[in-house]
């Protein structure tokens, strides 16, 4: 297969600056040398253009409760982003997103999404699913699913089309960080979400194949969304959100190997990598081992 590597590099999603060196990171980490000594061909588009939250008008300055901060600048570059990734679909090829903060989901998603049924396979400890009101912080990277799936103030906006993705279709796997209005929104949704205690009691194999069921079931193939923080601090020290209590680094190759056997993987991303929190690039290392294990990689 190809694989068409699309950089995303925001950070304004975020609270923290740096996530906006993800992609940089990851291709330093030598993410297509390792794609390709498993045999797939890598193309690399560059970067959509991003804008830096410090040169926009600081709505972060005047951000109040209730608002998210940046949205214009989130549905512009997830409108780029998702032209992208749906150009690179035309092409046969598989998209491979690198963000920037989780907000760059809702292009990779609509892209995704715009000629297909897909479903969703959501790697993460947090929910994403606060909408500007319910939102502790203000920050799009904990809305993205509810902006996708068009809850509360987010019916009102119109992203970029993309309407293949149903919420029956989309798994959240590995929470453990939600906020209160989150945990009712998720209840209240057809979402499926499987938390670590799931993941404690039952392992992380059947975990996997069942949100996988429900990524698959009739969907035209599955969006990936990694975000690193998914992963324990201890693997992934290189997050801007980092929560105790995460995946070890087998589990999450485990997962990741899962993916590949199903061979549903339609699209995939790299998510919330932050270099300037990292120890010696280890976070961005290793999200390229495990984009090589969404992506066929075998020990034997
Ligand atoms: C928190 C953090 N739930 C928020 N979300 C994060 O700001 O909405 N998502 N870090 O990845
Ligand atoms: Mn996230
Ligand atoms: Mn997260
Ligand atoms: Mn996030």
């Amino acid at each position: 297969r190809t694989v068409r590597i699309i950089g995303a590099p925001t950070d304004y999603g975020a609270n923290r600056r740096g996530v906006d060196m993800g992609p940089s990171a990851i291709r330093y980490a030598g993410l297509a040398a390792q794609l390709e000594r498993i045999g797939i061909d890598v193309v690399d588009s560059g970067d959509v253009p991003a804008p830096r939250a410090e040169e926009r008008e600081p709505d972060a300055e005047t951000f109040q409760s209730g608002e998210a901060k940046f949205l214009r600048e989130t549905r512009q570059v997830s409108t780029r982003l998702g032209d992208a990734v749906a150009t690179a679909l035309d092409a046969d090829q598989t998209p491979l997103v690198l963000g920037g903060d989780h907000s760059v989901a809702i292009g990779s998603v609509t892209g995704s999404a715009r000629d297909a049924e897909i479903g969703t396979v959501w790697f993460d400890a947090h929910g994403d699913f606060n909408t500007p009101a319910t939102s502790p912080s203000g920050n799009v990277h904990g809305m993205p699913l509810a902006a996708l799936l068009g809850v509360g103030e987010f019916a009102n906006l119109e992203w970029p089309a993309g309407d293949g993705l149903r919420s029956e279709s989309i798994a959240l796997v590995g929470l453990r960080d939600v906020d209160e209005a989150e945990r009712e929104a998720i209840a209240d949704s057809p979402v499926t979400a499987f938390t670590m205690s799931d993941i404690d009691e039952r392992g992380i194999a059947p975990v996997v194949e069942d949100a996988l069921d429900v990524a698959t079931m009739a969907t035209d193939g599955v969006h990936v969304s990694l975000d690193l923080d998914w992963l324990d601090p201890r693997e992934a020290p290189g997050v801007g959100t980092p929560v105790r209590g995460g995946v070890t680094y087998r589990e999450a190759h485990a997962a990741l190997e899962s993916v590949s056997d199903r061979g549903c993987l339609r699209s995939l991303e790299l998510v919330e990598v932050n270099p300037i929190l990292d120890e010696h690039n280890e976070t961005a290392s290793l999200a390229t081992e495990l984009a090589a294990s969404a992506l066929g990689k075998q020990i034997l």
